[in-house]
């Protein structure tokens, strides 16, 4: 019995703190990181494995996507950023690995896929004037096409000169110098612009030849470029398969490159490829990589996680293991601003889409998915109600809101009704039946009838129980105009706790 309970216990703080992976509702692998100037949150873009009857020995990919976090535990899906129909030159099902840039104003994300009746993979990118996209393929033709194959996993590094450097490769490392508007390579070096470099033991730990690793490592695919002080670090999947992620590190982006060592062994997370990027957020660095570790998963069914990561004194990396636990909460999350639905730190069943009209939201709502949302701040008066902005065809869901996880005390059991189809939104209120206070997980399940989505969710709200509150929202406000908490109107509200359509909103 006592051991019983003590298994219970210890399962049970393991969920309350297992972060990895970060993203549960569908397989994403090949993570690249990048904080923009300017902008407050960390992206992540990657490719989505698919999960497709029939195609289970191999990767199916038929898109990348973005997420993005402002706490490290709770990831906004941005949906469909790039489709592989937005390349007309793109093979069905190929869409790998990629990383993403800012240069002036637009988003360069760079990736690679096939051509229809080809299997080797090109180089090419999409452009956008918002991080999440839509990007658009300018080029409308490959950028990189060595004719030999290998052109894949592309990592682009902006230096302090501007100068803007592309490496990629499978079993031989190459890079590129990018123009200055990034959509074509300099020429003037290498091979017509393409420079490739000597898999040494010095630059690599080893070579591999035939499949056969002499020495104590290799280059294998995946490369990262960064740069942390002087230093430029060069981090790849090595080894050949399984992968393990060994770095380099030079004085110059073009090397010559000296091998470091492993920065994450090989471990059994179910997957046999890993694929690494590296950033700095928040005063801390974060190391990216990939497991197969959400239900379901594999080596073709991958999934994104995050390690913290330290460098010794000397500039070099300190090995980091690939854990359950994941990197903890940089903030707390307030309930009481609008969140998006796909703001997620955990969720089964539900898919993420999205359209013109609505943005992105929740869909694929069935019985017995669910959704959890890490470290809410109630405060000490806690939450009287919720609002969601939902659209049901059927009126067949409900929606139990419980508090910390899947059992926990149930905080409110919403029965969402129809609301004349699945794109008609309706902004619904609902009071809880227990107020939640201080800082909790909130666990959203579905119960509901019939195999057709429930509903569609596009954002919630809690609503504060504070008597200041109550006092504000009864007072009359024009529908369209923010005031201050005095009543005063506010034409272009800046930073700060406004009232607008008789609600509390904050503008961050
Ligand atoms: O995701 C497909 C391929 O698997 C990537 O391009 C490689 O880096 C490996 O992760």
């Amino acid at each position: 019995m006592r051991t019983t309970l003590l298994c219970g216990f210890l399962l049970m703080a393991t969920a309350v703190w297992a972060q990895n992976p970060i993203v549960s509702h569908c397989y994403t692998a090949d993570p690249a990181p990048m904080v923009f100037e300017g902008n407050d949150s960390l992206y992540v873009y990657c490719d989505e494995d698919m999960n497709v009857p029939g195609v289970n020995d191999f990767y199916y990919m038929e898109r990348w996507r973005v997420y993005s976090t402002v706490d490290m535990v709770n990831w906004t899906d941005h949906g469909d950023a790039m489709p592989r129909t937005a390349f007309k030159w793109g093979r069905e099902g190929t869409c790998w690995a990629s990383q993403c840039v800012k240069k002036g104003d637009y988003y360069y994300w760079y990736m690679c896929l096939s051509k229809p009746g080809d299997w080797r993979h090109y180089i090419g990118f999409g452009r956008s004037k918002k991080p999440s996209g839509p990007y658009k393929d300018v080029l409308k033709k490959p950028l990189i096409d060595t004719g030999e194959g290998g052109d894949i996993d592309p990592t682009v590094f902006i230096d302090d000169d501007g100068q803007a450097y592309l490496y990629w490769g499978n079993n031989k490392l190459r890079y590129a110098k990018l123009s200055s508007a990034m959509i074509y390579i300099n020429t003037s070096i290498g091979k017509n612009g393409i420079v490739e470099v000597p898999l040494t033991a010095e630059a690599f730990g080893g070579v591999k030849v035939d499949d056969k690793v002499t020495g104590k490592d290799c280059y294998e695919e995946g490369p990262w470029l960064d740069k942390r002080g002087d230093n430029y670090y060069l981090m790849y999947a090595a080894g050949g398969v399984p992968e393990h992620i060994s770095y380099s590190m030079s004085k110059s982006p073009e090397g010559p490159w000296e091998y470091k060592g492993v920065v994450m062994k090989q471990q059994d997370t179910g997957s046999f490829t890993n694929h690494s990027g590296m950033v700095h957020y928040q005063g801390k660095d974060y190391f990216f990589y990939h497991t197969g570790w959400a239900k379901g998963g594999g080596g073709y069914n991958r999934s994104m996680a995050v390690e913290e990561m330290h460098f010794n004194a000397d500039g070099t990396i300190k090995p980091i293991t690939a854990t359950r636990k994941g990197v903890k909460a940089l903030r707390t999350m307030n309930p009481y601003l609008q969140q998006q639905a796909e703001t997620l730190n955990a969720a089964l069943g539900i898919s993420v889409v999205g359209n013109e009209d609505t943005g992105v939201y929740v869909t694929g709502i069935h019985a017995g998915d669910s959704m959890r949302v890490a470290n809410l701040d109630f405060g000490t008066e806690g939450a009287k109600s919720i609002t969601l902005r939902v659209a049901s065809a059927n009126g067949k869901g409900t929606l139990v809101i419980r508090q910390d996880h899947a059992k926990g005390k149930v905080l409110a059991r919403i029965p969402i009704a129809a609301t004349g189809g699945d794109d008609v939104w309706e902004e619904q209120t609902f009071d809880l039946a227990n107020i939640p206070t201080g800082t909790h997980a909130v666990h959203f399940g579905f119960t509901g009838s019939g195999s057709a989505n429930l509903f569609n969710w596009d954002w919630w709200q809690f609503n504060e129980f504070t008597s200041e509150i109550e006092a504000v929202t009864s007072s009359p406000q024009s529908s369209s105009v923010f005031y201050t908490l005095q009543g005063i109107p506010v034409a272009n509200p800046t930073k700060g706790i406004y009232m607008k359509d008789g609600r509390k909103v904050a503008i961050p």
